[in-house]
C-alpha cells in the first residue's frame, strides 16, 4: 500500500526506517515546505503540503506525519484525515505490545518500546525508543514519550504533553495536557495542564526561564 510522509527532518529518518522494517507500505515520497534536502535516506522530497490532495487523487491511500512537534503533528494529522488519507499506527517489529493494549491511528511505537496490558495510546502519539508504558496507562493524543522514559502502572498523560528523555513517573500519577516533563525527571506528584516540571523529585520550572 502506498504511503506519503509529512516532514523530512531527523524524526522522519527514524520513521522511514521503521516503516521499511515493516515491509507493509511503499513509501512514495516526503512533503516538506522548508526542507533543503532533496532526499531523506533515499526517499525524495517532492514538494510542500499542497501536493497532498494530488497524491491522494493519484491513489496514495495512507500517510504518516513524521514531525516531532506535538502541536504540528496533531494539526497535520487531522488535516490528512480530512483529505481522505488513512493514517495507520506504525509499530517497530522489536517493540513489545500487549495484546490487550490499544494504539491510535497515526501513532508510532519505536524500537524496543514496551506497551503493557490494557494500556491505551491515543492518535498521533510517539512512543520513542525503549520507552516503557506500563499496564493501564492512558497516553493522550499527540503526546510524545521520549526515549528511555519509564511510566509505572496506571499513569495518565494528557494530549500533546512531552515526557523528556529518561524521565520516570510513579504509579497512578496524572500528567495534564500540554505539559512538559524535563529530561531525567522523577515525577512523584500530579502535573497540571500546561505545567513544566523537572528534577528529582520533579518540581515546577516556573520562574527558571525554561
Ligand atoms: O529526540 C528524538 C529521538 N527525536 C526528535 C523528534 C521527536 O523531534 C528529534 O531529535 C527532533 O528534536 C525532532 O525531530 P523533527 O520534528 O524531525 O525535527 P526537525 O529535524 O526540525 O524537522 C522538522 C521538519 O518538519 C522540518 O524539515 C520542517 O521543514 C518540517 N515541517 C515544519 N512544518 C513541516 C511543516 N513539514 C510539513 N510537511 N508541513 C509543515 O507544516
Amino acid at each position: 500500500m502506498k504511503m506519503i510522509l509529512v516532514g523530512g527532518g531527523g524524526h522522519s529518518a527514524v520513521v522511514i526506517e521503521v516503516i521499511r522494517a515493516l515491509a507493509c507500505y511503499t513509501l512514495v515520497g516526503i512533503v516538506d515546505p522548508h526542507s533543503e534536502a532533496h532526499h531523506v535516506l533515499g526517499l525524495p522530497v517532492i514538494g510542500n503540503d499542497d501536493r497532498l490532495p494530488e497524491m491522494r487523487a493519484q491513489g496514495v491511500e495512507t500517510a504518516f506525519v513524521a514531525i516531532g512537534s506535538n502541536q504540528l503533528r496533531q494539526r497535520l494529522g487531522v488535516l490528512l484525515l480530512s483529505q481522505g488519507f488513512r493514517l495507520p499506527a506504525i509499530v517497530h517489529p522489536s517493540a513489545l505490545v500487549s495484546p490487550s493494549a490499544t494504539i491510535g491511528d497515526g501513532t508510532i511505537i519505536m524500537a524496543r518500546a514496551v506497551i503493557g496490558a490494557r494500556a491505551r495510546v491515543g492518535a498521533f502519539a510517539i512512543v520513542n525508543t525503549a520507552a516503557i508504558i506500563e499496564h493501564d496507562n492512558e497516553i493522550g493524543a499527540a503526546a510524545h514519550v521520549a526515549p528511555g522514559v519509564a511510566l509505572a502502572g496506571s499513569v495518565t498523560v494528557g494530549e500533546r504533553s512531552l515526557l523528556g528523555i529518561g524521565s520516570a513517573v510513579l504509579p497512578g500519577i496524572k500528567i495534564g495536557m500540554d505539559a512538559l516533563v524535563g529530561a531525567g525527571a522523577a515525577v512523584i506528584a500530579d502535573v497540571p495542564d500546561g505545567a513544566k516540571v523537572g528534577g528529582v523529585p520533579a518540581r515546577s520550572l516556573k520562574g527558571t526561564g525554561i
